[in-house]
């Protein structure tokens, strides 16, 4: 592939956190580094065994394919393959896999002379699964809870779980992470309105810029956040609305076995209108 004029600037050496100048190198487009070898090894053996368990499992329909966790009664054991260990394979390779690329992302940083928001952006989303099919399942006892590698079937597991639970809508923290993936999707849908409506006017008017975009929102409500202000409160949203989703499963059976409408017997006891 033809390097394009700047890309001669920043493909520099350097930066690595392993393996030195060994894997310091691109192919096409792509850097590999040591975090890009060990991404493919774990995604390669992972999806592997996806098609492996698949393979030997009822049915070709993508629809209703599942790897499914060990039963309960094994406890924090290692299973037989077919009887669940081929998910706690995949499992430490999807995470082998999650983790590489946390790194990659990092190496790509340091040697651009960035920072590392992004990297530290993926670790939640990273951090939320980890929290599902590790430090849960560890907390109550069995792998069994974590949650089956199928399309349709981790739906069932959402929905299963959630109703465990009575009404899931009542979890806490669950209430705050929704409200931050919804408000993580208005901040977002604002700002890329009013980029797009400054810098992408209609074909023949000039071109607009932050200032215009500020005005827009001291005219309209008194205040902007500014430039570099939005992308941090959207990037606070955003890293927000993971880790609430990973609080609010975490506490879910470790912490609070009943239904979460029961949680909120405590409101209904507040002295002042209990009586
Ligand atoms: C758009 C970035 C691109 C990523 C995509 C996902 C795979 C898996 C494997 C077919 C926003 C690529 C998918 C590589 C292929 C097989 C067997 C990100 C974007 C397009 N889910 N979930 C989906 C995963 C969990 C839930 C879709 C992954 C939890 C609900 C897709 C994980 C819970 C709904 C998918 C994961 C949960 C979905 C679209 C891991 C709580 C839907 C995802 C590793 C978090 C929606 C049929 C998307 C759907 C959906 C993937 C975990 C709930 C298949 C990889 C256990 C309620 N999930 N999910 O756009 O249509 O993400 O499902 O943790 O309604 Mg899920
Ligand atoms: C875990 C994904 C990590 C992904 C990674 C990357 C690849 C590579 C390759 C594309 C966390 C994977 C990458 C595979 C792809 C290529 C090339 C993201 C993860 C590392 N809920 N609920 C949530 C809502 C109800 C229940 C979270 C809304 C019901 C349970 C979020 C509603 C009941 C759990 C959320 C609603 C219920 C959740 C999910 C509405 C069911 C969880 C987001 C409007 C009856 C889960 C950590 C998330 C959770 C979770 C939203 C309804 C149950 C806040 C909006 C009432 C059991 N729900 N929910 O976590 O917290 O993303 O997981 O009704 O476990 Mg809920």
């Amino acid at each position: 592939m033809a390097m394009l004029s700047f890309e001669q600037k920043y493909r520099v050496r350097g930066g690595t956190l392993v393996g030195g100048d060994l894997f310091d190198f691109w192919v096409g487009p792509f850097y590999v580094g040591f975090f890009g070898v060990t991404t493919i090894f774990f995604s390669f053996i992972g999806s592997a065994l996806i098609f492996y368990a698949a393979a030997i499992g009822p049915t070709w329909n993508p629809f209703l394919i599942s790897i499914n966790p060990p039963d309960i009664s094994y406890g924090l054991r290692l299973a037989p393959l077919a009887e669940g260990g081929f998910w706690q394979i995949i499992t430490i390779c999807a995470i082998g896999a999650f983790v590489s690329w946390i790194f990659r992302q990092a190496e790509i940083s340091r040697k651009l002379g960035m920072g590392y928001h992004v990297p530290v952006a993926y670790s939640v989303a990273v951090f939320a699964y980890f929290t599902l099919v590790v430090i849960r399942p560890a907390l109550l006892g069995a792998w069994g809870h974590g949650f089956p590698y199928g399309f349709i079937s981790h739906l069932d597991w959402v929905s299963n779980t959630g109703y465990q639970y009575v009404n899931f809508h009542y979890n806490p923290a669950h209430m705050i992470a929704v409200s931050f993936f919804f408000t993580n999707a208005l901040a977002l849908s604002m700002h890329g309105g009013l980029v797009l409506s400054a810098a992408n006017p209609k074909p023949g008017t000039v071109v607009k810029g932050s200032a215009h975009e500020n005005t827009f929102f001291r005219d309209t409500v008194g205040w902007s956040i500014g430039t570099l202000g939005i992308h941090r409160l959207g990037l606070f949203l955003a890293l927000s609305a993971g880790f609430w989703s990973a609080v609010c499963i975490v506490i879910s059976g470790p912490l609070w076995s009943e239904g979460w409408p029961d949680w909120w017997n405590w409101w209904l006891n507040l002295p002042i209108w209990a009586s």
